[in-house]
């Protein structure tokens, strides 16, 4: 995947309206967002299928899909048919429940993310000791994107270490949760800023600030 300059926009609002004028502002610099269970949960899958159809974005489904395969075939199919580009998935559920997910990748031309250790104080607690494994497994299976963490750049470097420099990492924790973005940038293919950018008085200004840093 290409991202514009290497930041995705986490499209975590609770409206149509407010994320079609987010998009409007920030369109010319950037053309990737991430959708998540806020946006989707309040409007419908359609929120997937409008942006796509209004703007000219890649669209990520951030869905975290963690269910047995035959349910996660389910889901990623119908997040596919509703045109997004890619759809993040747990990789603790194990090798078979990421496959289905990767399978119904392939019937759409799409691609999946691997999601290996989360960003948020609490992931040190089970998911730190096993987001090598999870990182290896998504090597192993030749998955090719991966997403890790910017607020513990140790961790982020590791998993990029793991999952080599081929692999495309994608990287949220950056500005609210504390991750810088140029030292994210160092081992991440593109940093995830949602809540800095969004929640701006100037969301322009503030995605403009992150890519004069980069
Ligand atoms: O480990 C993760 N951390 C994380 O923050 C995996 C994620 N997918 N996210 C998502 O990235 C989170 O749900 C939100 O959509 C975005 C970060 O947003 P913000 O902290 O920049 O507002």
């Amino acid at each position: 995947m290409k991202v514009k300059n290497n930041i995705i926009l986490a499209l975590d609002v609770m409206n149509m309206k407010e994320a079609t004028e987010i998009c409007e502002k920030l369109e010319k610099d950037l053309d990737t967002i991430k959708i998540g269970y806020p946006l989707t949960l309040a409007e419908g899958l359609e929120a997937v299928s409008e942006i796509k159809e209004t703007f000219n974005f890649k669209v990520i489904c951030d869905y975290k899909v963690a269910d047995i395969p035959a349910t996660n075939s389910k889901i990623c199919n119908q997040t596919f048919k509703a045109g997004a580009d890619a759809i993040i998935c747990h990789g603790f559920v194990g090798q078979d429940s990421v496959q289905a997910c990767a399978d119904e990748a392939g019937e759409f031309n799409a691609e999946v993310f691997l999601l290996t250790e989360m960003s948020h104080p609490g992931a040190k607690l089970f998911l730190q000791e096993n987001a090598d494994a999870i990182a290896k497994m998504g090597v192993d299976m030749g998955i090719k994107n991966y997403v890790a963490p910017a607020t513990r750049i140790n961790r982020l470097k590791e998993i990029r270490e793991i999952v080599g420099k081929d692999a495309f990492i994608i990287s949220p924790g950056v500005g609210k949760q504390g991750g810088d973005v140029k030292e994210t940038l160092t081992y991440a293919n593109a940093a995830i800023i949602g809540r800095s950018i969004y929640e701006s008085d100037d969301s322009q200004k503030a995605l403009k600030d992150f890519i004069s840093l980069i």
